[in-house]
Parts: C-alpha cells; structure tokens; sequence
C-alpha cells in the first residue's frame, strides 16, 4: 500500500512537472503563452491591487479568489522562457538568458510571496492582505526592473 503510494506520487509528480516544462511548437508560441499568463495574472493582481488601495472595497471571499489564481498563474511562465524565446514580440531583457540563476530566484520569490497572499487572503484580515499584497508586488517590480524592457 505504501510503495503503491509512492508510486502513484512520484506518476503525478512526474505529470506536473512534464505541464510544467511545456513543450511549445514554436519560439512565438512560447511567448505568446506567457504573455498570455503574466496578463492574466495582472488582471486579476490588480483587482487586489484596487482593494489594497482603497479603490475598491475590501472584500474577503473576492480576495481570496483573486489571490489564488495569481498564486497559480505565477507557476506558469518560466517554463516559457526556453532557448530561442529572447526574441520577437516580446519585452524580455537579453539577462533572463545570461542570470538566469537570478531571474530563476526572482521568479520563485513571486511564486512564494504569492502562495503567503493566500494564506493570508484566507485569514480574512485586511491588513495581513494589505502587507502581503506589498510584498508580492515588491516581487512583480523588482523582477520587472531588471528582467523586462520598459
Ligand atoms: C500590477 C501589475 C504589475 C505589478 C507591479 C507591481 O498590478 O500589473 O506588473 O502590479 O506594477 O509594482
């Protein structure tokens, strides 16, 4: 029953990590994918952004919500920055390639900094969503700042 267990996980986990590194036909389908991600996920990061602002009432269950699909969506891009993708319609500065130790670290930071939003979303407390929502976009800038043309 364990090894089955085991199994069974190590079968999923392989399943994950395979959509992770999704294999694209084509540099620009690549690119189109995660633009397609990091739109969606700003879509949704700004309408935390308007409550964490002010500009929008706080709602608890909406930013619940709204923090769990940034929290998903950041998993997606950077299996789209492959070989071959530094160039066409896209904002991608020529260091994601050469620090790529860097973007990586800066691209784990949103995915954790995101993944604590929801857990704070979840305590229903507007200040520990307020902070936590500083901090994942402090995570957004600073990765913009030096990965991505103006
Ligand atoms: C957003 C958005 C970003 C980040 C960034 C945070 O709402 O679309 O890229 O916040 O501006 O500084």
């Amino acid at each position: 029953m364990k090894k089955l267990t085991l199994v069974l996980l190590a079968v999923s986990a392989a399943a994950v990590s395979f959509t992770a590194s999704a294999q694209f036909a084509k540099p620009e389908d690549a690119i189109k994918y995660r633009k397609a991600a990091f739109t969606v996920m700003g879509a949704h990061f700004g309408r935390l952004g308007a409550m964490a602002q002010g500009k929008a009432p706080f709602d608890a269950k909406a930013v619940a919500d709204n923090a769990e699909v940034v929290a998903n969506l950041a998993k997606l891009p950077w299996a789209a920055f492959g070989e071959g993708t530094d160039s066409g319609e896209t904002k991608a500065k020529p260091e994601i390639w050469k620090q790529s130790a860097k973007f990586k670290e800066a691209a784990d930071k949103l995915q954790a900094e995101s993944a604590k939003l929801v857990t704070a979303a979840h305590t229903g407390k507007e200040d520990a969503f307020k902070a936590a929502f500083t901090a994942t976009a402090g995570t957004c800038k600073s990765c913009h700042d030096d990965f991505k043309a103006k």
